[in-house]
This record gives structure tokens, sequence and C-alpha cells, in this order.
């Protein structure tokens, strides 16, 4: 298990690289170039820049997330052809600089979905949350509006601006749009790319739909264990891999994380994981917690043996953390919770060595 941290980089993340590298058993960087819009080539020069700034401080730099897919490209209009061109030259510039793993999406609209960014938990940490009813009753611009003010000095990433500017006429667009057109889409658009991320050697790995359900009545597919196995199957390569996340499968009691995290695993189709807890109420609310098992609804321990027997030696990284110890920092996205999630998980993960070597 190759361990990894999130980085937005350097003039748009608290934490640095310095600090990030001080984590026991760290090894890579899952970097970005959020500054390049949806749908533009990202360029070669600014790849390499970013690799040499990981690199330099003694870190790899081998996956990305995310390289987010145009909303033409989800809506199936003609359109679509030169942004999965696009595309296509992004896969070959990132395998150039030794990228290995690309993490992507097939959310309409949103990317991953909150009401609340700061909920405070009993021990005063404060952490991402999901309530149901608040979810049903806000407008989607309303929302918009409550996470630009939560975001402050950092842009949320998957809520970046210039992908919100037109939310109306994109609902609008999604009206027409059917789940089975979205898988049909999701089908063209890895028919075009996969070829291309293989002959470059890289692994695509579609994130999950988080929360795993459909949110103000857009299309969601990517949600369960029946869909995502539709999904490896569409284009059978090596290279049409998921990114399986704990968190965002999990808000759903009904999809047993251990066993899908051991059923592609085995089957050599998850190059990256991501791990975080979450505990979920019986009315469909959820908070994000600590990632130790006690502390919420899913089993990490379960969750990280599962990964062990299968032999997983992809990347991981800890999703999300609860904001501790008065850090200031994106939403989620402190060093403190999440280097104790690596902690925590590596001590699962080197007992279960230890026993295995009796
Ligand atoms: C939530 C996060 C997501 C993720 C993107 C991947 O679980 O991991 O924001 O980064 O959806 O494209
Ligand atoms: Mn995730």
């Amino acid at each position: 298990m190759i361990v990894s941290f999130r980085w937005f980089g350097r003039n748009d993340d608290s934490v640095s690289l310095k600090h990030v590298k001080q984590i026991p058993g760290i090894d890579g960087i899952v970097g970005v170039l959020s500054h390049i819009p949806v749908g533009e080539v990202w360029p070669l020069d600014q790849i390499l820049k970013l690799k040499d700034e990981i690199n330099s401080k003694g870190l790899k730099f081998e996956v990305v997330e995310s390289v987010n897919v145009h909303e033409d490209i989800k809506l199936g209009y003609p359109t679509r052809k030169q942004y999965i061109e696009n595309y296509k030259e992004t896969i070959r510039n990132l395998s150039k600089a030794g990228v290995k793993v690309i993490c992507y999406n097939f959310m309409p609209v949103f990317d991953w979905t909150r009401s609340d960014l700061e909920k405070m938990l009993p021990d005063g940490s404060t952490v991402l949350a999901y309530e149901k009813a608040k979810i049903e009753n806000i407008q989607p611009d309303e929302l918009i509006r409550s996470m630009e003010e939560f975001s402050r000095e950092y842009s949320l990433p998957g809520w970046e601006k210039e992908r919100l500017k037109e939310i109306k006429s994109l609902f609008e667009k999604y009206k027409q749009v059917t789940e089975e057109d979205l898988f049909n889409h999701l089908h063209y658009f890895l028919g075009e790319i996969i070829p291309v991320a293989e002959e470059c050697n890289i692994k695509m790995a579609l994130h999950p739909d988080d929360p795993p359900w459909s949110v103000f009545g857009l299309p969601r597919i990517v949600t369960n264990k029946n869909n995502l196995e539709r999904i490896v199957n569409m284009v059978d390569s090596p290279s049409n891999g998921l990114t399986l996340c704990s968190g965002s499968l999990g808000a759903n009691p009904e999809n047993n994380i251990p066993k899908i995290m051991k059923y592609f695993s085995e089957k050599g189709k998850v190059p990256f994981v991501h791990i975080r807890n979450i505990k979920i109420y019986e009315n469909g609310d959820f908070v994000e917690t600590s990632h130790r098992s006690d502390d919420g609804s899913l089993d990490i321990y379960d969750i990280v043996e599962a990964l062990h027997k299968a032999g997983f030696n992809g990347y991981f990284r800890p999703d999300h953390g609860r904001m501790i110890w008065d850090e200031k920092a994106r939403p989620g996205y402190g060093l403190y919770d999440r280097a104790l999630g690596i902690m925590y998980i590596l001590g699962i993960w080197d007992s279960l060595e230890k026993q295995k070597e009796g």
C-alpha cells in the first residue's frame, strides 16, 4: 500500500510539503493543477513544475486528483469531441511527467455534496456533514452561495467557481438526461480515453458519487457494486479502474465496503483508495468522523483487512479529516487529522503484516 496525501499546491493549501513529509510512512502527493478550467489541456510545463516542487521535498508525484470531465461529455453533446481530445492530451502530458493514476468522477454538475462544512462534534472538532432534510429543502444556487461563503480563502475542490457559473442552464440541460443516458455517455468517454491511458501506462480511477444517491434530481450512477461492475466491464482494460472511497460509497449502509474493496481489488480494478469514516444516522444524515472504527459507522479495520487480504498494492490516501487543534485549513483537508488517519491505518496494516509473517 502506497501512502499518499492530497495537496492543492503552494498557492492554494495551508499545509506545507515540508510538514507532509514528516508524516510517518508517507510516499507521495496526490496533486492537481486546479486553476486549469475544466475541459482544457493541462500544459506539460506546468505539470513538470509541480512535479519538481513535490520531488524536491522528497515526495513522489504519481497520482492526480482530479482531471474533471467537462459537462458536455456527461451530457453527450456533439461538442464533447473536442473536450475528449483535450482530455487525451492531458493524459499524455501527465504520463510524460511520470503520473501513474488519474482520479476523476462522473457526477453531473456537483461533485461531493454537504449541508455543513463546519459541523461541531461533541469533542469540539468540526467536520463536513450531510443533513438530508436541509439538502432536500435548499435550492442548488442557495447551496452554492453558502458553500462560497464557507470556502473563504480556499476554493473547495469540485466546487470551482467556473464550474458553477452556468448552474441554472445546466440543470435545464440535465432534465433530459436519464441514468441510462449517463451510462451511455460514460461508456462513450471510456471507449475514447481508456486506449490512450493504456498506451500511456496510466490507470484511470473513477471516484464514486458522494453521496451515492441522486441529489437535486440529477442522475447519478457511480453508486453501488452492480453499477461499478457494469462500468469496469464497459471497456476491458487494466487502465479502466476505480477510486474506491469508503466514505462516499459507505454513506449508503447497503454498500458493504470491505466486500466491495476486496472484490474489485482482486480483479485488479483498484489503483487508488480513499479511506475515511462517517457516522450514519437512521434519517439518512451523516457526519464525517475520525478514522477510528469506534467513532463512526464504518469498520475501518475490516476495510483495511479486506484490502490486505486482496493483496492491495495501490495508492491510498486519508480522504478527509476533522478540523482539530485550532488548525485553519480548507474544510476536510487539514494536516493533523489526516495525519492521524494515516497512522491509524498504518497501525492496522503493519499488524496485519506481522500476523502474516507469523
Ligand atoms: C470525496 C472526495 C471528492 C473527490 C472527487 C474525485 O470523497 O474524495 O471530492 O476528490 O470527487 O473526483
Ligand atoms: Mn473520496
